[in-house]
Parts: C-alpha cells; structure tokens; sequence
C-alpha cells in the first residue's frame, strides 16, 4: 500500500523530543526522513537514560522510528556541501536547535531559500520570533511553566506543578507537523515554500486556553463555581490550582477505591453529568435523592459536592476501579480507572489497536512503543525500529553522487 507521504523528504535536523515527535509522525505515514546527527555522538537521547549499556536507549527509539540516519558535521566545508546538496533535493527542513544555530551554521531562512525556492522551514523554538525571551533555550518543563500549564495544575496548598504528559515537547511537535503539512498544501497552489514557526510556550497555551477563559470569568465575577475552591474556600485574582476538578460544566474527582491504602492507582476518575444525576443516584443506591430538591440540580449540589463524592466513595469502598467502572458504565456515566502505565502496557484493547505495540531493533532486540494515535480507514501505519547511528549514511551519500573513495574520505576526516 503506498503511504500518503511518500514521495516528501524531509532532513530532520531534531533532537531531544520536540522536533523528534514531530519528524516520526511524518515518517510513520510515508515521508523519507533523514535524520542528521554529529558523528560520534548522535542525538544526546542514544545515551541519555540508558537500560542496556551502549545500545540506543528507549528514550531515542520511541521518538525515532521509521527515519534513516546520516551522520553529517555541518560546520566543516564539506558538510555544508552536503547539506546544500540534500536542501536542493529535498522538500521540508525540520530543526529544534537552540536559538540562532541554524544561522550560525550558515544556513540562514535567505540561504536556503536561494537553494531551493520551494523549500518548508520548519522551527520549534522555546519562545516565537521576537518574543522578550526568544534568546532562551527550553525544555519541557520551562515551557509548561511558560505557557500557563504549571501555574493551574496541582492542589491549592501546594506549589505550582508540571505535567507528566509532554505539553511542551511532543505537544509543540504535533503543532509543528500540522504547520509543515499546511505549508505543503499551499506549496501545491503557490509553488513556493515558507517559514513554519511553532514555540512551546505557545503550543503549551493553546493547550491551556481554558485556563484563560477562566482568568476572564474571574476578573468579571470574582469566583470560579466548578473549582475546589467554590464555595467554601477563597480566590485571588488569578486563576487557582484545580486539583483534580472537572474543569468544564461537569463536577468530577479522582475517588478511591477499594486497596488505595497499598495500591497508588486504585482510583477511578467520576464525573457528575448534570443529566446523568438519576443514573448516578441509582447506581450508588442514593435513590432518595433523586427528587430531593437539595441535590435535584446542579446549583443545589454545587456546596456538598465533595460530600456526594465522599458518599460515592463510601460506594466504592469495596469494588476495584475495574468493578466499579463494570457498574458505573451500564449507568452511562463517564468515568475511568486511573491506569498505571504497567497496566496500559499489557492492555489488550491497545494492544490490538497498534496504539501499544512491540517494534524489532537491531541491537536492543523487541521493546515497547506508542504507535500512532491516529487512525486511517487507508492506511496502516507500519512502525520500524529506529535507525543505529549514521546507518544509512553511506546510501544517501551515494545517492547524493558522492563515490565510494569520496565516502571513505568523508569518514576518515570525521565529516560523516
Ligand atoms: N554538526 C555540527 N554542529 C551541530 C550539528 C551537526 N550535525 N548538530 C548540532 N550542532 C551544533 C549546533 O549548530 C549548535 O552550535 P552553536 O551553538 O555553536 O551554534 C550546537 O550544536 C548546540 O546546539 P543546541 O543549542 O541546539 O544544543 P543544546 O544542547 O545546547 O540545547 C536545547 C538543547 C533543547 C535546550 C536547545 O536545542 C533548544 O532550546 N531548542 C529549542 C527548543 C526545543 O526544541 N526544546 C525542546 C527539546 S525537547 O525537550
């Protein structure tokens, strides 16, 4: 089956996990993409949190697959010449450096241009272009706190607190890949490749937008009803820490369950739908109020909802999450167990939809990775292991010209 990218090369200047997630989605659904790394050392991720000595660690893998590597010093004369060479020829540029090392190396939005007109220059930066801290260089958790994430997650009384979900890396990736494949659509009108531009801190908020719904509720009313904090507790005049609150029009809380003395994820997620409130009585024998006029709405509710929830809680007491969730779901009432990733791992629902899947690597043998959370009624998306350092190397030099003599010339003077 020929895959919808196929036919778009894509030099994949990333590193770490912003750029990375971005280029392997591509790759997983056609793109040749050549990954460029320092020779001798590669991508800082081979080494970085290891579990079998000297073999690419999973950190690399997981965000790598489907991708050719070539190992390429881009600040010698012939590594410029190959990389000018590979621009002419190639359809998309992806880069995650630190602010300004793409020009420093010579390759300025201007240069490339001049190579190759059509070319898409695609940029993941901690802050955009012109931003007080566009000279900073970011991580994840830099830009979670930047964006917005950091300042409403985690419990009043406690500090600000990051996500284990990769709002900053992976996140700004995906926006990144949305930006490249809108600039291929218009390079098919216009001809002419662009400057697709993408920073985390605003990745991070678009996600958090929310967030900024609520400051502008609370300047205008001083409260936000669906917080903890509502109605027995106080706000300031910013947005509070939500704990594990709803956050839209649907009261919810993570609630124990039966062994969360020894197990940390004996939790399931409720949410308390308002048309859902007959179910919800029925289901956790409270039919009593069902009509009571105390509880028949959610306004009534609203000042002894961690009440109700103790009281739900007290129903759970003796069910596992998967029990209760068994019960809750004839009722139609949204909820979850609280997964640990042991239990996602063996998950046979992800198992069978290719979203957990098991990936063959040359050195590490079979490991563990999240296959594509999209999914196509045309298409199935094949994920291969991650390329070993400068593997195909050889292959995209020959295919760029360069003879055998020169190729070994370019090793042995470590520009490959
Ligand atoms: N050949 C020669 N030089 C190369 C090269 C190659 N193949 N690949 C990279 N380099 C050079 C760069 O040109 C740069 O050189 P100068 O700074 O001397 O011009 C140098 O390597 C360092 O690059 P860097 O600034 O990207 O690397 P760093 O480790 O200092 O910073 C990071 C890492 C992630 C903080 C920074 O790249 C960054 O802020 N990126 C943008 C935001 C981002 O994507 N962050 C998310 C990372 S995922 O958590």
């Amino acid at each position: 089956m020929s895959k919808p990218l196929e036919g778009i090369k894509i030099i994949d200047f990333t590193h770490v996990q912003a750029g990375p997630a971005c280029t392997q989605l591509l790759a997983w659904f056609g793109a040749d993409v050549i990954k460029v790394e320092r020779p001798g050392a590669g991508d800082v991720t081979r080494s970085q949190l290891r579990d079998i000595p000297g073999v690419d660690a999973l950190y690399f893998t997981m965000l790598n697959s489907n991708k050719r590597s070539l190992t390429l010093d881009t600040k010698t004369q012939d590594g410029k010449d190959i990389l000018t060479k590979l621009i002419k020829e190639s359809d998309v540029l992806v880069e995650n450096f630190g602010p300004g090392a793409l020009d420093r190396m010579g390759f300025t939005w201007e240069h490339i241009k001049e190579i190759n007109p059509g070319m898409i220059v695609a940029s993941v930066k901690g802050f955009s272009d012109g931003h007080h801290y566009e000279d900073l260089k970011v991580y994840e958790n830099v830009a979670q706190c930047a964006g917005g994430a950091a300042s409403t997650t985690g419990f009043d009384d406690g500090p600000p607190t990051v996500s284990a979900a990769a709002l900053g890396d992976s996140n700004t990736g995906m926006h990144l890949a949305i930006g490249i494949l809108t600039a291929l659509r218009a390079r098919d009108t216009t001809g002419k490749g662009q400057k697709v531009a993408v920073s985390m801190q605003d990745s991070v908020l678009n996600l958090c937008r929310v967030k900024l719904r609520d400051q502008q509720r609370l300047d205008r009313v001083g409260y936000l009803e669906e917080y903890p904090q509502y109605p027995h507790g106080t706000f300031s005049d910013v947005v509070p820490r939500g704990g594990n609150a709803g956050g839209g029009g649907q009261p919810g809380w993570v609630l124990k369950c039966k062994g969360w003395q020894t197990d940390p994820n004996a939790y399931i997620y409720f949410t308390i739908q308002g048309h859902a409130w007959a179910p919800i009585c029925r289901a956790i024998g409270k039919e009593e109020w069902i009509d009571d006029p105390a509880y028949t709405t959610a306004q009534a509710r609203q000042d002894k909802i961690f009440d109700i929830f103790a009281t739900i809680e007290e129903w759970l007491k003796d069910k596992t999450k998967f029990e209760a969730v068994d019960i809750l779901r004839k009722f139609d009432i949204p909820c979850s167990p609280v997964l640990s990733m042991k239990e996602i791992a063996a998950d046979p629902s992800l198992r069978a939809s290719g979203t957990i899947t098991e990936v063959e690597h040359k050195e590490r043998g079979t490991y563990l990775t999240v296959g594509s959370p999209i999914k196509f009624s045309d298409l199935k998306v094949e994920i291969k292991g991650s390329p070993l350092l400068g593997e195909h190397t050889d292959e995209i030099l020959a295919g760029l010209g360069y003879d055998p003599q020169k190729i070994a010339a370019l090793h042995e003077q470590r520009v490959v």
